[in-house]
């Protein structure tokens, strides 16, 4: 069995400090780019852990061209870190479970869920959304960590964000697909938030939140861009009353068991 070098299991739990200027940041745009969050070494590793466990898990099959708009987006695999030793310890990283709780300013976060995204070569936009639209949660204290496995320039596709959009309702019942990229892309540009579409250096990791407008851009090259996330919720997040049909498969698939108007508390929801 590979074991996971001890110098990489120090940088899963080595504390990544945070300024005030970050978490302002954050706090005002939903989302943050924070570089150096991983080395190169870390990053190779995990590479390797994930693309195995994706491939092992992977059961798309139908030709890209085929696909919908939402299938040709990415491959999307999830809760590794159940299925996988060596996943569960990158996902459940200290490093990373700390700078989701600092930035949202909780006491603590949970997992909510983890997911490959890996985008492959020719393959498409990820279309406009709001991630919230799917999870049946009472308060917006949620954030997802975007992770690249590797250097990730536009022509990969990088995940964009529309700063500060989270203050924009119209447009977050959509979910993702043609009308979700077409109509949010119209809403955004009679406002003023900037969209910002950047390449991901190695290490790097943005953290968006629930609400906060993004997509990525097509993957124009031959190469897989793949990445891994982890979304975290406050540790004290409640159960709300499902919205929409979206909201109750998310309920039974993320948090069976969890009771509406308690805190989600399941054996699929550690704290970090
Ligand atoms: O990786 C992508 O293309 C999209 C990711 C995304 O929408 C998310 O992580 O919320």
């Amino acid at each position: 069995m590979i074991k996971i070098p001890s110098s990489v299991k120090e940088t899963l739990s080595k504390p990544y400090l945070l300024t005030k200027e970050q978490i302002q940041f954050y706090q005002q745009n939903r989302f943050i780019k924070l570089k150096q969050v991983f080395d190169e070494p870390t990053i190779t590793f995990f590479n390797d852990a994930i693309s195995q466990r994706v491939s092992l898990m992977n059961k798309e099959n139908t030709p890209i061209e085929q696909r919908t708009t939402y299938g040709k987006a990415f491959l999307q695999l999830f809760n590794l870190w159940k299925e996988d030793e060596l996943v569960k310890e990158f996902v459940f990283s200290k490093r990373l479970a700390q700078i989701a709780s600092d930035l949202m300013n909780t006491s603590g976060v949970r997992i909510y869920h983890d997911q490959a995204l890996f985008k492959e070569g020719g393959g498409g936009i990820t279309p406009w959304h709001a991630d919230q639209y799917y999870w049946p949660l009472e308060t917006d204290k949620t954030v997802t960590a975007w992770i690249p496995l590797q250097a990730t320039p536009l022509e990969l596709g990088p995940l964009e964000f529309s700063a500060g959009s989270h203050q924009i309702v119209e447009g977050r019942d959509l979910e993702i697909g043609d009308e979700s990229e077409r109509l949010i892309q119209q809403k955004l540009k009679v406002t003023n938030f900037n969209h910002v579409i950047e390449a991901f250096d190695l290490g790097e990791v943005s953290f968006h939140s629930g609400w906060v407008f993004h997509r990525a851009g097509a993957n124009t090259t031959n190469q897989m861009r793949k990445v891994m996330t982890v979304i975290y919720m406050d540790k004290d997040m409640v159960l709300k009353n499902p919205e929409n049909k979206n909201q109750i498969n998310d309920w039974n698939t993320w948090c069976p068991g969890a009771k509406i108007g308690e805190v989600i508390d399941t054996p699929l929801n550690p704290v970090i």
